[in-house]
């Protein structure tokens, strides 16, 4: 009886209650770059409407077509909170599984979305140079000539290692869900192709990033 009564009444609520939704906005592009000799800075001032509301920054970057070409990420902002990845990962989480193949329309934004949750997210790797997915990192990138000689703020930031299997791949990466404060978005962005290898980069430079505010609705 008791199993009964609990189940009919406050159970259910509670889970109701719990329920979020959410939707999605475009918010920009970070573009194709292949020889950036330091780090740059991209804001974007778009997201007013979704001020005071609880929200995650997205990010989808479509990696170069054949070429070495990493993707270096660091001190990302949304309202008024800053993540630069010095004392740990900060929440930020990527699919569990690569997502290989670019996809056609990244700026339409229904469709990511329509990806997006599909998709089963994962804290990133701490540490490592896994390919077809972000890693933290310190100094250079493993692979020589394509990224940073060290991060944008403090000793860490976000890379992606687009050698071997990274090639051609969609690379989602989202922040934690947070409230936020301000009308501000801001990512610094190192992107640097090696230009040894033939064809060189500026065949196959370091491809986009497209930004996505996910935000909730209720
Ligand atoms: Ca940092």
């Amino acid at each position: 009886m008791f199993t009964k009564g609990f189940i009919s009444s406050g159970a259910l609520i509670t889970t109701q209650a719990s329920l979020a939704t959410f939707d999605i906005q475009y918010i920009g592009t970070i573009p194709s770059a292949d020889d950036d000799t330091s780090w740059q800075e991209f804001t974007f001032t778009n997201i007013s409407s979704h001020v005071n509301k609880n929200a995650r920054l997205l990010i989808l970057f479509q990696s170069s077509r054949n070429a070495s070409a990493d993707l270096a990420l660091d001190s990302i902002q949304l309202g008024t909170t800053v993540w630069d990845f010095d004392s740990g990962i900060n929440g930020f989480q990527q699919p569990t599984t690569a997502n290989a193949g670019n996809m056609g329309t990244p700026t339409n934004a229904s469709s990511v979305f329509t990806i997006y949750n599909q998709k089963t997210f994962a804290d990133l790797a701490n540490t490592g140079t896994s390919r077809e997915f972000f890693n933290r990192r310190s100094g250079t990138t493993p692979s020589s000539n394509t990224g940073p000689s060290g991060a944008y703020s403090g000793s860490y930031y976000l890379y992606a290692e687009v050698s071997g299997n990274g090639r051609r791949n969609d690379f989602y990466l989202r922040s934690p869900l947070i409230t936020v404060a301000s009308n501000y978005v801001r990512v610094y962005a190192f992107r640097k192709a090696d230009i040894r290898e033939s064809p060189s980069s500026y065949t196959y430079p370091v491809g986009p990033s497209y930004l996505y505010l996910i935000y909730q609705t209720n």
